[in-house]
């Protein structure tokens, strides 16, 4: 048998796996898998400006298309610990990435030894896997493991951490031996399907919640076939947004506290019976449990068995990939309705879609500074269906999941959970690499934007182009809005007079110079009917220089975007639209003007 360096078998293992594209960044102790890397040739690398960045663009990339799982490299001690977001992030929304790090050798790891720290240890909570390989014979094994378990049940992320002496040590490996090992995921019974469809047919007002479970199943087009067959309503979350095109007749709106719409909320608390499937009842979309679940019965299907009743106890619980149980619906649900048992939903879902019609946040605004709500009216006039929006945090990303429009599945990427400010950036960059020909529109704040802005320079080195909005407040926006409570307004300023820039107005940093520091293009818009002049023109720069170009819109400092603590008591703070012009990118806006308001 062929004998090689265990990095040469490592390198040799991704490329089987068909993890080809590493981000990343080298250092004394994982030198020996750049140089393995370097040899095989056959795993492309993007060198990040910093640690974290590359883990956050692992999972741009991951998220961007089904199959994919991006790959993180960095060296000892500080380069895992940065990564530790990325794995966090990861793991709470169910997103495979492989981390792989370097570490001091084997016989030194407890002399304290420079940038040796177990990380492993460290990682532990936020992976499937947080493994130090400490036999290089076990390197083989432990990536074939890593993913087995990243594609297996609920995905997640895997940490491997290799000694720099396991990763030089010679061992017999032939490539040609190697399987990936089997991939479980749990199915459905009919039985299962059956009793679920039977709960959905006595229901008066049922509904669909779709997770991002299906996204990670590659199963939109199940939902929407199984939604047309039984007619029920649809309620994406945050992390399944996509699934069903917004403009579909079934698309009811999203629930929650904060990236919901007004019909999302009204239509979830009208329904009777709500089939959740691939999501997990997160706290932002249920708001108080209370309120979520009065007087409505649930069935919930997971992938992972322990998510059934982690929040509360359903009526009804099925272990299934969401794949696996929409395939199995879809074929029950056809069978009842050859039988002529699928019961009529045309009243409910009219009620459902008429709320969607009229129960409306205005969106037209003429104020300057500008108010963040006429920014998402002009970027919907501007992006296509097909653009690939990602955000993360923060006012800009919940008026984002207000206003926005999302078609696709995996067109809205977002760091659901985690939301850890910065991710956006190199998130966008890892989406540009998975998928070069999208229109890529990354959504930020001005902190989220800061956060790791150096990673600009990446997207100019490596041409990676795509459209940064940057809603600028000059706030942490969100946590001022949230300071209300306390009767505070305390470390959230981020304005300054910038001696370098007085035409920022004293909005503190000049983003124009830092970005056009960094390589990129930039615009700067003050006024409202500049945002879709700038947005076309910055598809031109795009297309022209090949870098990342950055819309910054000035705004009014304070804004409050509506959010509440109940579903039922979300807090509007701005006049609600009544008339078609208040809302013109509203979906069924077109009939506003004959519309009657529900209040
Ligand atoms: C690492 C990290 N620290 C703190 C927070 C809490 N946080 C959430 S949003 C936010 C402010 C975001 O400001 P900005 O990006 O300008 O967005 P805005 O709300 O102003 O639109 C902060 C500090 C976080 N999400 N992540
Ligand atoms: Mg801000």
């Amino acid at each position: 048998m062929a004998r090689m360096r265990a990095v040469d078998a490592a390198v040799l293992i991704l490329e089987k796996e068909g993890s080809t594209q590493a981000f990343g960044l080298p250092g004394a102790a994982i030198n020996p898998f750049y140089s393995a890397m370097k040899k095989h040739g056959g795993i492309k690398h993007v060198l990040a400006r910093h640690v974290e960045g590359a883990s956050h663009m692992a999972e741009g990339y991951t998220r961007a298309r089904a199959g994919n799982i991006g790959v993180c490299v960095g060296t000892s001690g500080p380069a895992g610990t940065d990564m530790l977001t990325g794995l966090y992030s990861a793991a709470a929304d169910s997103v495979p990435i492989l981390c792989i790090t370097g570490q001091a050798p084997v016989a030194r790891l407890h002399k304290e030894d420079f940038q040796a720290v177990d990380i492993a240890a460290i990682a532990k909570p936020v992976t499937k896997l947080a493994m130090t390989v400490l036999e290089p014979a076990q390197v083989p094994g432990a990536f074939q493991q890593a993913f087995q378990l990243m594609r297996s049940g609920r995905p997640g992320p895997v940490l491997l951490d290799l000694p720099f002496d396991v990763q030089l040590a010679e061992i017999s490996f032939d490539i040609d031996t190697y399987e990936p090992l089997p991939v479980h995921k749990p199915a459905a019974t009919r039985t299962q399907v059956e009793q679920a469809l039977d709960m959905l047919a006595v229901a008066e007002r049922p509904l669909i919640v779709a997770g991002g479970g299906i996204i990670n199943a590659d199963a939109a087009d199940r939902l929407v076939e199984f939604a047309e067959l039984v007619d029920v309503p649809v309620i994406p979350t945050l992390m399944g947004w996509g699934t069903i095109p917004d403009d579909h007749r079934l698309m009811a709106g999203m629930a929650g506290l904060q990236t919901s719409q007004r019909y999302g909320n009204a239509n979830l608390l009208a329904a009777d019976v709500v089939l959740g499937i691939g999501n997990r009842w997160a706290n932002r979309h249920t708001g108080g449990l209370e309120v979520y679940r009065r007087g409505r019965r649930f069935i919930h299907v997971d992938i992972e068995p322990t998510q059934i009743g982690r929040v509360f106890p359903p009526d009804l619980g099925i272990v299934s990939d969401a794949g696996a149980a929409l395939e199995l619906f879809v074929e029950v649900a056809r069978e009842r309705k050859a039988a002529g048992r699928l019961p009529d939903r045309t009243g409910w879902v009219g009620e459902c879609a008429e709320r969607k019609r009229t129960m409306l946040r205005r969106t037209h605004f003429d104020d300057v500074p500008i108010k963040p709500q006429r920014v998402y009216e002009e970027m919907i006039k501007a992006f296509g269906k097909d653009t690939r929006y990602v955000s993360t945090i923060g006012l800009s990303q919940i008026a984002g999941g207000q206003f926005l429009h999302v078609y696709r599945p995996r067109h809205w990427i977002n760091a659901g959970q985690a939301g850890p400010l910065g991710w956006t950036l190199p998130a966008a960059l890892g989406v540009c690499v998975a998928d070069p020909e999208a229109t890529v529109v990354a959504l930020s704040g001005d902190y989220d934007f800061q956060f790791l802005i150096e990673e600009l320079a990446v997207g100019a080195q490596f041409h990676l182009p795509y459209i940064h909005v940057l809603v600028n407040n000059s706030y942490l926006g969100l946590i001022r809005q949230a300071q209300r409570a306390f009767d505070i307004d305390y470390c959230v300023q981020l304005s300054f007079d910038n001696v370098n820039s007085p035409e920022v107005g004293g909005y503190g940093v000049d983003h124009v110079k830092v970005a056009e520091g960094m390589g990129c293009k930039a615009l700067r818009v003050q006024e409202p009917g500049e945002i879709l002049p700038a947005l076309e023109q910055a598809k031109k720069l795009m297309a022209q220089f090949r870098v990342p170009v950055v819309v910054e819109v000035i705004l009014e400092r304070v804004t409050n975007i509506s959010m509440g603590t109940e579903i039922d008591n979300i807090v509007e703070f701005e006049e609600l639209a009544t008339r078609g012009e208040h809302a013109p990118t509203a979906l069924g806006a077109l009939n506003l003007d004959q519309m009657q308001f529900l209040d």
